[in-house]
Order: C-alpha cells, then structure tokens, then sequence
C-alpha cells in the first residue's frame, strides 16, 4: 500500500495527489505539515531528512521531492503512456519538469504568497507586479510550446503535465487580473476535463488567504 504525507492544499502536495489519483492507486494519506510542528519530527525526518512535503512510501521504497514523485509513480505505474517510454518524449516531459520547479514555480509562489496569502494592509504591489509580471513571461514561453501539440510532451497527457498544471487555477481563481494565452488557455481546458484534475486542483483555497504561516 502507497503512503502519502502532506497537507492537501500544499502545492507540491498537490502533484502526488493528483497523479495517484490518475493512475487509479489506492494510498493512506496522512495531512501532516510545519504549522503543527509534524516535520520536525524524528519519524518524520527519517523519511525526508529535508523536513518537507510530500514524502510517499511504496512499500519499503520512500521518495521525496515532488517531481521525482511524479516521475517514480509514472514509471512504476504507467510506464506506457504518463512515463513515455521514447527517450526523446520522455525528455520533452522531463524538461518542462524541470522548467517548472527552475522558473514557474519561484516566480509563482512569489505571486501567491505576496498577493493571496499576505494579508491586504501588508502586501507589497511592487514585488507583487514584478513576479506577475515574470509569471505571464513564462505563460507566454508555454504558450508557444503548446501552439504546436495540444499536451505538454506531444499528443497525450503525460507526467509532463502534471507540474506544468498545478497552478493554473490558483493563477486564475486567485482575484489578480492575469494574462490569459489562448494555448495555455485550451490546454487548461483539456486538463479541466480530467477528474484527478478537478477533484485535486480545482478544489477552493479559501482557508489559505491572507495566512502567512503554512
Ligand atoms: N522542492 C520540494 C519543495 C518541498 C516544499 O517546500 N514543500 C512545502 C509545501 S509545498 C513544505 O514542505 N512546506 C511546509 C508545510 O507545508 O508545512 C518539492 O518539490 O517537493
């Protein structure tokens, strides 16, 4: 049985939630995060010495970092179509990966936190506007990509997609007027019509605005 640690509204948790829910795999989730001093634990340490969310065990094998999450349970479970097997496919998924923890991800979490999760008398519009504004530089780069194949590895979902596709409702759900690329746009269309996607992204994040802590 596959082990899941972390609080569900957590956006790294978010990628291990939503791909065992594609894959159809049963797990025992355990909603764990800093606020309640959970991973500073010796247990919990002993599973990710990082002290972060998610962590998963598959039996005897743990694996932290969410993209090597998703990159484990696509390869152990659907080494056919969410794991390509062709190298070069493979690659296309894995670089946008990659793209997404390097760039998307800081800039985006710069633009959560400093406009939703910061309470409205302290935010920063300065520091506000120049991470919305690298957050549409970044749209727009994807939005080229996906004017030529309608999944972010080619023609079909892939673990590609999953990093890629975590924010994009909080981008657009969040009350910031947000750059909408027609590509981007389709393409979140497409993952709209996914149950794991709706049921694990597209759920409300209300209880996060304006809270500062985890
Ligand atoms: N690069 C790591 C980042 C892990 C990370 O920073 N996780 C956050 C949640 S998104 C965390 O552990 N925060 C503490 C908490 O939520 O309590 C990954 O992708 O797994």
């Amino acid at each position: 049985m596959i082990e899941l640690w972390g609080r569900p509204n957590a956006y790294n948790v978010q990628k291990a939630l939503w791909i065992l829910r594609e894959l159809g795999l049963e797990f025992i989730h355990y909603d764990v995060g800093s606020r309640r001093g959970d991973l500073d634990t010796p247990e919990f340490l002993a599973l990710n010495p990082h002290g972060r969310i998610p962590v998963i065990r598959d039996n005897d094998a743990v694996v932290w970092e969410s993209n090597s999450i998703v990159r484990y349970l696509a390869a152990r479970y659907d080494p056919v179509t969410l794991w390509p097997p062709e190298p070069l496919a493979r690659s296309c998924a894995e670089r946008w990966m990659d793209w997404e923890l390097d760039k998307l991800q800081p800039d985006f979490i710069d633009l959560f936190w400093g406009f939703y999760r910061t309470p409205a008398q302290s935010r920063d519009y300065h520091l506000i506007d120049a991470a919305r504004q690298k957050c549409a530089r970044h749209f727009r780069q994807l939005d080229r990509h996906l004017e030529q194949q309608p999944f972010v590895a080619g023609e079909s979902f892939t673990m590609g997609d999953i990093p890629c596709g975590i924010c994009l409702y909080r981008y657009f759900e969040m009350g910031l007027d947000v750059e909408k690329p027609a590509g981007v746009m389709q393409w979140y269309g497409r993952l709209s019509q996914r149950e794991a996607y709706r049921n694990t992204i597209m759920t409300p994040f209300d209880e996060l605005k304006g809270r500062v802590d985890f």
